[in-house]
């Protein structure tokens, strides 16, 4: 059998909705195993004897991996991979891979346009224009918040946020940043904790990866910390924010104003960010062109295909990097 023949025998259980590219790909390689969703009690007799790899946008929990005995491989459609169980995949030697550095440029920008969006009012402004009010009542109120003279702080300088900063620093703002560990070499200002961080600064910016280490770390606290006219933008995951805590500190005036692209329970948006007149809400869409998904589609179809022809990933999460393949 050539490898591609080989390759067509590898069932690769893919659950619910997935990106059309990496469909057709996985469809041209491999065996495709349909799912309605990520339930163990979904998995056939079938599926469980045969499948040796998934593809996924979603979480895969430990019941699901337990559920697939052969299950070598989880190429987890995103760089953020919170919601796939890593710790029992390492301790099961599945493998766990996902998208990093394909998209980085493009959540960047995506940040870049909230932080606008949130301090300048921009779709507010759009709206004026497009429902009439611009001929009917004349020019839309100026912005109480501008970007001028703003010190920005990033939440998890990692790869998106070090994409960030660059661009930041073109805008002529200075740049903080916190994270566990200093980034050896780099020239921003770190703050070894979040509330210093939102001390110094009064522009936060999170692209911190969702996971119990930031559950609801930007607080109560931390808003306060970043004062009246501060301004709270969130790239990374929802689970990072304490919801009830941002909408009261945008309600009372603790903080002037949120971007978000990210909640805690998506997509589901608390019904106080909906309403408050100072939030610029998008759906999730920090990656969302055809480009970049693309891009991230075969990365996620090119991991598949490394492990089941050369026996390793390329892009391996940290958690599960000494998972060896059998055989
Ligand atoms: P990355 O390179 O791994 O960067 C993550 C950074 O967060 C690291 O610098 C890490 O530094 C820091 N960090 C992790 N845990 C922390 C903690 N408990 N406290 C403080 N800092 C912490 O990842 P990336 O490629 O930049 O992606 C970051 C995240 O963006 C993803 O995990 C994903 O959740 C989110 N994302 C969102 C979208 C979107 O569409 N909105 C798209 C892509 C990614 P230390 O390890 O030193 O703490
Ligand atoms: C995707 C993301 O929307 O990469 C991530 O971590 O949050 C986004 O790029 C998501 O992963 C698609 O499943």
């Amino acid at each position: 059998m050539t490898k591609a023949e080989q390759l067509q025998t590898v069932a690769i259980l893919v659950p619910g909705d997935f990106n059309d590219h990496a469909i057709e790909r996985i469809d041209s390689t491999f065996n495709r195993v349909r799912i309605e969703r990520a339930d163990p009690a979904l998995v056939t007799d079938e599926m469980r004897s045969n499948v040796r790899g998934i593809a996924s946008f979603a979480g895969i929990n430990a019941a699901m991996m337990d559920a697939l005995p052969n299950l070598e491989l989880i190429a987890s459609f995103g760089v953020g991979y919170d919601s796939v169980d890593v710790g029992h995949a390492a301790a099961k030697n599945i493998m766990v891979t996902n998208t990093p550095d394909v998209l980085t440029e493009e959540v960047a920008d995506t940040a870049i346009g909230l932080l606008i969006n949130a301090v300048r009012d921009l779709p507010r402004a759009e709206t004026w224009l497009r429902d009439g009010s611009w001929l009917r009542k004349g020019n839309y109120p100026l912005s109480r918040l501008t970007l001028r003279g703003r010190k920005a702080g990033i939440f998890g300088m990692g790869r998106i946020g070090l994409a960030i900063a660059r661009r930041l620093e073109v805008f002529g703002l200075p740049v903080a940043y916190h994270n566990r560990r200093q980034v050896e070499g780099l020239g921003y200002q770190y703050h070894p904790t979040l509330k210093g961080l939102a001390e110094a600064v009064d522009t936060l910016i999170s692209v911190a990866p969702g996971g119990a280490s930031t559950e609801k770390a930007v607080n109560a606290e931390v808003l306060s910390a970043l004062g009246a006219n501060g301004v709270f933008v969130n790239i990374g995951r929802g689970s990072t924010v304490d919801e009830a805590a941002l909408a009261a500190a945008l309600a009372n005036g603790t903080i002037a104003a949120a971007g978000l692209d990210v909640f805690a329970d998506e997509p589901n948006v608390p019904k106080a960010l909906l309403d408050a007149p100072n939030t610029s809400l998008l759906p999730h869409v920090g990656s969302a062109s055809d480009h970049t998904r693309r891009a991230m589609a075969d990365l996620c179809v090119d991991n598949l295909v490394s492990w089941f022809i050369e026996r390793r990933p390329l892009t391996p999460v940290p958690e599960t990097v000494n998972v060896k393949a059998a055989g």
